[in-house]
């Protein structure tokens, strides 16, 4: 096991904005006593764990801010040494005073998710939590939110114990089999426990890529002819009036973006100049651009106008789609009594009344998905070392019974359920190696 250093470590745990208050995080052995040293008539050394105190953080002579000090006892905090909260108030004057008090009194400014890594160093939580402290901060949607949520408080980690339950079970059998050799192997005692494995492994892997969209999100061009509703449906689907929408064609010539939720999953919208057959140089190098939008979004949505028809230039887009994001077409301005019915596989849509925004939307989240979204109980993965590490896991387990089939002896089967067990113990962080550690906090904001 890699010990936890455990020297003073401070950091600013908020924006580095003008706020109400800010959060400044200490941690490590005796950093009540260093801080002691810098709070004004308060003896905080002697204070106890889980309670607040308002006090006076000083600078020699001079009062710095008037605060709100939280103090834990180890093993009782978030990182399981002694550490405090400080809530000051939330200007960059006082934050940068602070901090360089702090670095004064001997606490060194913490590196990128250094309170979180010795929260696992100190057994405060596994690896597939921590992964989730920093999913959660990054949320961008509240299904992000919600999704990071339940694997921080452990529903990966218990679907990973239980698979790795069945593989220890596995293993006795396998171990009474090399022990006691003319007993043989009981089927029942290996097919039971690897048909549970492999099938709570296979499904976690699975949530991969629906996890990561949630987290990650997607880009969506939207684009299509002059005057179809292009950015009109922007702003539907934005809720928000950001393009400039006109009767006149071709008043986008450049490209909008947008941020919004599509059914929890965060999108970048991107309204695009109408595609037209044109003689115009301006508009021909914003329609080039349009195609390029096009060629690199995640999905397309192509607007028609129905009060027109299809057109021979949508006709040609769209039959001559081969990009490797889906192209969902929608069919706006039902609301005008010109409207034809929508062609198949066409979404009807009135961008200007906003009815059937949320068929375009889910047709969005659809295609996204690749399918329905998950049973919400499911915990769906969103980090790339987790799913590496399943995919190791059941390359073993496979392996395993290939062997198996083929009569191969207990001894050597027995290795393979090892690299299994190994993979599955570096998901939690029970196996675990100091540069594996160093890549994955990296990625943390300071102050986590
Ligand atoms: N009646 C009706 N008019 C619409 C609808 N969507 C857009 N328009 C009108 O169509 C014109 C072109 O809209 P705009 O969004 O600028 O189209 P773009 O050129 O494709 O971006 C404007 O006059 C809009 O008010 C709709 O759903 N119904
Ligand atoms: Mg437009």
């Amino acid at each position: 096991m890699i010990q936890s250093p455990d020297d003073p470590i401070a950091a600013l745990a908020t924006p580095a904005a003008s706020s109400a208050l800010a959060v400044i995080r200490v941690s490590g052995t005796g950093v009540l006593g260093l801080l002691a040293g810098i709070v004004r008539g308060a003896a905080v050394a002697d204070m106890q764990g889980h309670t607040i105190h308002l006090c006076t953080f000083h600078d020699g002579p001079e009062d710095v801010d008037e605060v709100l000090l939280a103090v834990y006892r180890a093993p009782r905090s978030y990182t399981g040494e002694e550490s405090a909260e400080i809530f000051c108030h939330g200007s960059l004057p006082v934050i940068t005073r602070l901090l360089s008090l702090l670095t004064r009194a001997g606490f060194r400014p913490a590196g990128p998710g250094e309170f979180t890594q010795r929260a696992f160093l100190n057994g405060r939580m596994d690896l597939t939590r921590a992964e989730a402290v920093n999913e959660i901060v990054r949320a961008r949607t509240d299904r992000a939110r919600g999704l990071a949520l339940q694997r921080l408080s452990g529903a990966v980690e218990a679907r990973v114990r239980s698979a790795r339950d069945a593989l220890i079970d596995l293993r006795a059998s396998l171990e009474a089999a090399i022990d006691y050799p003319e007993d043989g192997i009981a089927d029942d005692s290996i097919d039971e426990p690897l048909r549970l494995a492999l099938s709570v492994l296979e499904g976690l892997a699975g949530t991969y890529r629906q996890g990561r969209l949630y987290q990650e999100g997607m880009s969506v061009a939207i684009t299509g002819g002059t005057n179809a509703g292009k950015s009109s449906l922007f702003n539907a689907l934005l809720r928000q009036d950001r393009a400039i929408v006109s009767e006149i064609h071709g008043t986008t010539r450049d490209w909008l973006e947008g941020t919004a939720s599509i059914e929890g999953i965060p999108v970048r919208l991107i309204d695009t100049a109408g595609l037209r057959a044109s003689a115009d140089l301006l508009e021909e190098e914003a329609m080039r651009r349009t195609r390029q939008v096009m060629d690199s979004a995640d999905a397309v949505v192509y607007v028609v106008d129905g009060s027109k028809g299809l057109g021979a230039y949508d006709r040609t887009v769209i039959d001559g789609w081969h990009g490797p994001a889906p192209l969902l077409r929608a069919w706006n301005k039902t609301d005008l009594p010109a409207a034809l019915p929508a062609p198949a596989g066409f979404v009807p849509v009135s961008a200007a009344t906003g009815s059937g925004v949320e068929r375009i939307e889910h047709a969005v989240a659809e295609a996204a998905l690749g399918g329905a979204p998950r049973d919400a109980a499911e915990p769906l993965i969103d980090s790339e070392r987790q799913r590496d590490l399943l995919l190791r896991a059941l390359s073993a387990l496979r392996r395993f019974g290939e062997a198996r089939q083929a009569g191969v002896t207990p001894d050597l089967l027995a290795v393979d359920v090892a690299d299994a067990l190994d993979a599955l113990g570096e998901i939690t962080g029970a196996v675990t190696s100091a540069e594996i550690l160093e890549r994955m906090f990296s990625r943390f904001c300071v102050g986590k």
